[in-house]
């Protein structure tokens, strides 16, 4: 009986020692300590036993059943505490570690060039105003001296949604709408810009949608010179001192006179180059006295107020400004594109 116990205890020692996962420690107390395991069947059989050894055997399996039982308690425990060294280790975080560079955004490149314009007509004491793109076919034609039937209102050219009601071709209505409001009497120095739209097909130097600024100063006394100086400090400051202008004769609808302004070409300082394509002059924007039909229209006497107004397309400007050699580098968001522009 005593070889029958201590041998069970070295097998089941032996078996706890060998576990290697929690369920064969349950598994060898079952076998072991269960009821129906071996050392109960020894406590069970004791009956058969003599006087003198049953306390003794007795004694005995109680000592080897606690033996075991210690045994697969401190061995459970002692795979519980690895596993959660483990489960820290794994899961352990390095604060010290630097942190990954956050990715941030910046300003389109049109919108940089937007502000920048902007900025320098503020500080010419203009006023930004913006209006809707969804235009009357009133302020976007008539207003502006395009009578219906005028070949510039074309329905080929823009993009109709009713009759009466298109997509702006030109920020032109702001202006019109803002001169509509002062009812024939207070001045307006005002710049205005904005998304416009026309039915072009899209290539390198067209796109069915682009951005104008427009600007027009309406007053007693606004000469063609007030126009002059103004473009003049405009494009110094946008192109550098070093630059000159010069105005040549065009024709607008809703200005009369009309002109076109070209900048001294930087890159051949005016001898001629491939860029200016030989002339020593870049053309920047079109300008002009607004048409007294159209000062009439808004509600002005012309024989009192005359004013000046101008506009130029954004996109050409960063064109020439960076060397971009495509309108549609603008819209179709590159990032390796754009991110060229992002200042710091
Ligand atoms: C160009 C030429 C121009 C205007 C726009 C204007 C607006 C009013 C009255 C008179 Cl309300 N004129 N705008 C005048 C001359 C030229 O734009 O080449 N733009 C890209």
């Amino acid at each position: 009986m005593k070889e029958r116990l201590e041998q069970l205890k070295q097998e089941a020692l032996q078996k706890v020692d060998q576990a290697t996962e929690v369920q064969s420690l349950k598994d060898v107390r079952v076998e072991y300590l269960g009821k129906k395991g071996p050392i109960t069947e020894v406590l069970r059989g004791m009956g058969k036993l003599s006087k003198e050894e049953r306390p003794v055997i007795g004694q005995l399996a109680n000592e080897v059943r606690e033996q075991i039982a210690d045994a697969i308690e401190s061995k459970q425990t002692k795979m519980e505490e690895e596993a959660l060294e483990k489960q820290l280790e794994e899961e352990s975080v390095d604060v010290t570690l630097p942190g990954r560079p956050v990715q941030v955004g910046g300003p389109h490149l049109l919108t940089s060039i937007v502000e920048e314009i902007e900025d320098l007509f503020i500080g010419m004491g203009f006023e930004i105003k913006e209006g809707p793109e969804v235009e009357t076919d009133y302020y976007n034609f008539e207003a502006l001296n395009l009578p219906k039937g005028h070949p510039a209102r074309d329905m080929q050219d823009s993009f109709y949604i009713t009759e009466e009601l298109l997509l702006r071709t030109h920020t032109s209505p702001v202006q019109a709408r803002t001169m509509g409001h002062k009812n024939g009497k207070e001045p307006v120095k005002m710049i205005c810009p904005g998304k416009v739209y026309r039915r072009d097909t899209d290539d390198a130097t067209h796109s069915h949608q682009f951005t104008q600024i427009e600007g027009l100063l309406v007053d007693k006394h606004v000469r063609m010179s007030d126009l002059k100086g103004v473009l003049n400090a405009f494009a110094k400051q946008m192109f550098g001192e070093d630059r000159d202008i010069r105005l040549r004769p065009s024709f607008f609808p809703f200005t009369e006179p009309s002109v076109e302004m070209d900048i001294s070409c930087k890159v051949c300082g005016g001898k001629g180059c491939s860029v200016c394509k030989g002339t020593g002059w870049i053309e920047i924007l079109g300008a002009g006295m607004v048409h007294p039909n159209v000062l009439e229209m808004a509600g002005y006497d012309p024989e009192e107020y005359s004013g000046f107004a101008f506009g130029m397309g954004p996109e050409r400007i960063a064109m020439l400004k960076y060397g971009v050699d495509d309108i549609r580098h603008f819209y179709t968001n590159d990032i390796r594109f754009l991110k060229q522009y992002h200042k710091a």
